[in-house]
């Protein structure tokens, strides 16, 4: 094989028009799209949103899949997803692009940003008490390697800055903790919490309302807040609604939900103490992530290891 059909690449998206991504990848590869890609002997790498399950099963020469995202639940859910290495996003862009989210929601949280619009709504002139940055604490669960960007950011505009890991993970500045046992202690010393954790078997449906009441509510803020950007399925979006209306949570800002697009339907959409995005905390710009793609894609040509690899026991 030579030329452009060397490592031939399948692009299989869900939920978007991948055609810039198409675009961007056809510079230097032949990008087959689905169907016609279905078990196409030549193509060498898939480039993959969502995939429609099974697809991937079918091509028999397969040799690496690259997510488009950072998390790769996405990629877990399809049941005929093939034993290959599984390359995620790792990005500048991406991890500038949350740290922008992370720090945007804790200082709205922070400076009542909510209070600020229901005034101003009311024409009304009124200054609350304020606490400064260095009496609020904000966790953050999962110091990987947007969690870990996100925290000099906060720790630079005077938070005490907490973390919850895995494994055991150190971090200049921040107070560390980790794994199941010491949950309750992180929680306890956080006013604001921020979930940049990935969805794995682990970690599912675990911000529920137990997981929000053990958040330290008696604080210079005046409660609680709970900042999710990780992924829905971490969270109960009927339990987020009742803390939030019985007071656990004081507020909170949702990215993600257990069901994307959120239907209409949804009270989450009317809640007064809720900031709602959708999926757009950190967005996925093929004109950073493409180039880095081919590249890997090239050096493993040249028999060099891909890089980002996603752990498949951990799940992330
Ligand atoms: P990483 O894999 O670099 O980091 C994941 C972090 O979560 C690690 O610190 C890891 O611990 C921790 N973690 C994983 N499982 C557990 C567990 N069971 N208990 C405690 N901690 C755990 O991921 P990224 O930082 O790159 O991305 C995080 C997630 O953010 C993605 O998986 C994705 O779901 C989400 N995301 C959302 C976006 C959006 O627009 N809303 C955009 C991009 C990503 P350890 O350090 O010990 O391994
Ligand atoms: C991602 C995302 O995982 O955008 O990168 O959610």
């Amino acid at each position: 094989m030579s030329g452009s059909d060397q490592g031939r690449v399948l692009l299989s998206v869900t939920g978007f028009n991948p055609k810039r991504w198409y675009e961007l990848l056809s510079a230097r590869r032949t990008v087959v799209l689905e169907p016609e890609g279905a078990r196409d002997p030549s193509i060498r790498y898939a480039v993959v949103w969502k995939q429609k399950p099974n697809v991937l099963a079918s091509l028999p020469n397969l040799k690496a899949i690259f997510s488009i995202g950072a998390g790769v639940d996405h990629l877990f859910a399809d049941p005929g997803l093939p034993d290959v290495p599984i390359v995620r996003v790792v990005a500048e862009n991406l991890t500038q692009y949350m740290t922008e989210y992370v720090v945007w929601r804790v200082l709205d949280h922070h400076r009542q940003g909510a209070l600020y619009r229901t005034q101003q709504v009311r024409r009304v002139w009124h200054e609350p008490p304020q606490a400064p940055a260095d009496e609020v604490s904000v966790g953050i669960m999962g110091l990987g390697h947007l969690g870990r960007a996100a925290g000099p950011a906060l720790l630079a505009l005077g938070y005490r800055v907490n973390g919850w890991t895995r494994t055991e993970r150190p971090m200049d500045g921040v107070h560390c903790w980790h794994g199941r046992d010491s949950l309750p202690a992180f929680l306890a010393a956080t006013d604001i919490l921020v979930v940049l954790l990935p969805l794995t078997p682990e970690t599912r449906g675990i911000i529920d309302h137990k997981l929000l009441s053990r958040l330290r509510r008696d604080n210079a803020i005046g409660g609680a807040v709970l900042i999710n950007a990780g992924r829905g399925k971490l969270q109960r979006d009927a339990d987020i609604l009742r803390a939030l209306d019985d007071g656990t949570l004081m507020e909170a800002s949702l990215d993600v939900f257990e069901e994307e697009p959120l239907p209409e339907a949804s009270p989450l959409w009317a809640h007064p103490k809720l900031f709602i995005t959708p999926h757009a905390a950190a967005t996925s710009d093929p004109v950073h992530l493409v180039p880095p793609m081919l590249e890997q894609m090239a050096a493993f040509e040249r028999g060099e290891p891909l890089t980002n690899v996603v752990d498949r026991r951990a799940g992330y």
